[in-house]
């Protein structure tokens, strides 16, 4: 396991216990970093403190990633009571209901604008309020979370899987941007996983069924499993690695038919 202690890290996309950045946060709290974790919006805010719990300490502040002067806070209040920042994981995503439901020519541009804005614009506006914080530090690790239907079609994807090509792509930007100040810029892709953001996608159980049939281990991966390549990334072992995507979906991206 990864030593994370004396880091201190920055955790956006908790929903409820079942969030992937939820199991990330247990991870990185169990390597012995301190955090910030965010809420978006009093819908989830009960939720955020009560989970918060479970953590030694934790910072908890609000944040809707389309609201930039929220964005400020959040580094501004990091910035008062931790003094620096030395990684970021975002597990933010968002897609209205519909342009997963409807046939992908029907995606309306306010669809699109909205779904690529928060799952993937937010990556940018985040890296570049922990920019400061983490070159006080000496450098960084920020990690996010992006899916296969990036580069393959799965059915009701649909804009989200731009959204997702998006993000790779920035992936790779800012680690050509942010590497020279020993920022590393990494995403891992996720088999899926039953959670509240996964609700939204209808057929998504026979996806898993997929998985479980066709994966090269013949399973579905859990939050827990990518909370570990999540440490992988974020901590001393991964210091050479930038601008890449983790596959950690059992091998499913591999097989063809
Ligand atoms: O199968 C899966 N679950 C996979 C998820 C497979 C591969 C990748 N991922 C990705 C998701 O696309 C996302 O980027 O992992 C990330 C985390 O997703 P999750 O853990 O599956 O889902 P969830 O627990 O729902 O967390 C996503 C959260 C939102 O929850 P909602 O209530 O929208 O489902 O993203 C947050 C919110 O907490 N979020 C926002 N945070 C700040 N500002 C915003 C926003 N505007 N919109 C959504």
């Amino acid at each position: 396991m990864s030593d994370l202690s004396g880091k201190t890290g920055l955790i956006v996309g908790i929903a409820n216990k079942r969030s992937i950045a939820w199991g990330i946060a247990q991870a990185a709290q169990a390597a012995g970093a301190r955090l910030a974790v965010t809420y978006q919006g009093e819908r989830l805010e009960e939720n955020v403190r009560e989970l918060s719990e479970a953590l030694t300490d934790p910072l908890i502040l609000p944040l809707d990633v389309t609201d930039d002067s929220q964005i400020a806070g959040v580094f501004e209040s990091i910035d008062r009571e931790l003094g620096g920042l030395d990684f970021l994981v975002h597990g933010a995503a968002f897609a209205p209901r519909e342009e997963l439901a409807a046939p992908f020519v029907q995606t309306s541009r306010e669809g699109f604008r909205v779904s690529l804005d928060i799952s993937a614009y937010s990556l940018i506006a985040l890296a570049r309020g922990a920019l400061p914080l983490m070159e006080r530090r000496g450098g960084g690790s920020i990690v996010t979370l992006t899916y296969l239907g990036s580069q393959r079609v799965f059915q009701n994807y649909n804009v989200m899987g731009v959204a997702k090509a998006a993000l790779e792509a920035t992936v790779r930007y800012l680690a050509a941007d942010l590497g020279p100040k020993n920022i590393r810029v990494n995403a891992i892709s996720a088999g899926p996983i039953k959670t509240l953001a996964a609700s939204g996608i209808s057929g998504f159980g026979g996806i898993l069924q997929l998985y479980r049939e066709r994966a090269p281990l013949r399973r579905t991966v859990e939050a827990a499993e990518v909370a570990d390549a999540a440490m992988f990334l974020l901590g001393h072992a991964g210091r050479a690695v930038t601008a890449e995507v983790l596959m950690v979906d059992a091998g499913y991206h591999a097989t063809g038919m």
